[in-house]
């Protein structure tokens, strides 16, 4: 049995679980995933026994049958792609796969880092994990604003990011989004985000919110 370390309301755990939605999958029923859940805001990455299975303390992490270790989202969705379901989410062909990268980690540095970072900086529950500077906190949620425009303008006249299909660039930027409301950036506020992104919001949300993400699946 290979374990999926989760915690499911965090941008980065979620893109497993949205990428194995999009799969057509859930992550609680794949036959040889156990899933164990860790409470963040309980403290529960920080014990011992969590430790051992990632010295950062982060999440998600994804442990194979013969011990490898994978402790990134990245590393454990390009797996997670691969080794399961039909159609990739990473691309289908060279190219289509090299630009899923490129816009993904845009979508990652742009927009979800800086709001993570906003996070990281601005919130008391990361007082005793980060040196915080709360001045970084709004200048971080403002370079996240900044570069919405650059989404804006690759989706208009179009429902997803590359290719006019569903990718894993469209999940992540979903995600920095969708982190973005809890830094005050409402992703359905056509005058902030830009009416492209409002519409491309509310169809990824339908689909990969947390709520549609949980339904019918034991947690
Ligand atoms: N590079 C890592 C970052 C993972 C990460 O930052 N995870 C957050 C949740 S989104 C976490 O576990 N935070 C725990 C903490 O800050 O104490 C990845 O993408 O997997």
């Amino acid at each position: 049995m290979k374990t999926l370390y989760l915690f499911r309301t965090a941008p980065n755990p979620r893109k497993v679980i949205c990428l194995m939605k999009a799969k057509g999958l859930t992550v609680d029923a794949v036959h040889d995933i156990t899933v164990k859940n860790y409470e963040i805001s309980e403290g529960q990455h920080l014990t011992e026994a969590f430790t051992s299975v990632n010295p950062l303390q982060l999440l998600p992490v994804l442990v194979l049958e013969d011990g490898t270790v994978l402790n990134d989202s990245q590393a454990v969705c390009e797996y997670l792609d691969r080794v399961y379901g039909e159609r990739s989410i990473m691309g289908n062909d060279i190219v289509h796969r090299a630009k899923v990268c490129a816009v993904r980690r845009t979508a990652e540095f742009e927009i979800m880092y800086n709001f993570m970072l906003a996070f990281q900086h601005g919130h008391p529950s990361k007082a005793h994990r980060v040196d915080q500077v709360s001045q970084f906190a709004p200048k971080s949620i403002q370079r996240a604003v900044n570069a919405l425009p650059y989404f804006e303008k690759i989706l208009t006249g179009h429902e997803y990011l590359v290719n006019d299909q569903l990718s894993f660039a469209d999940i992540v930027l979903y995600l920095g989004l969708d982190f973005g409301k809890v830094m005050g950036v409402d992703p359905r506020d056509a005058n902030t985000v830009g009416s492209n992104i409002v519409n491309f919001y509310e169809r990824m949300h339908a689909e990969y919110s947390i709520k549609a993400c949980t339904e019918g699946n034991p947690i």
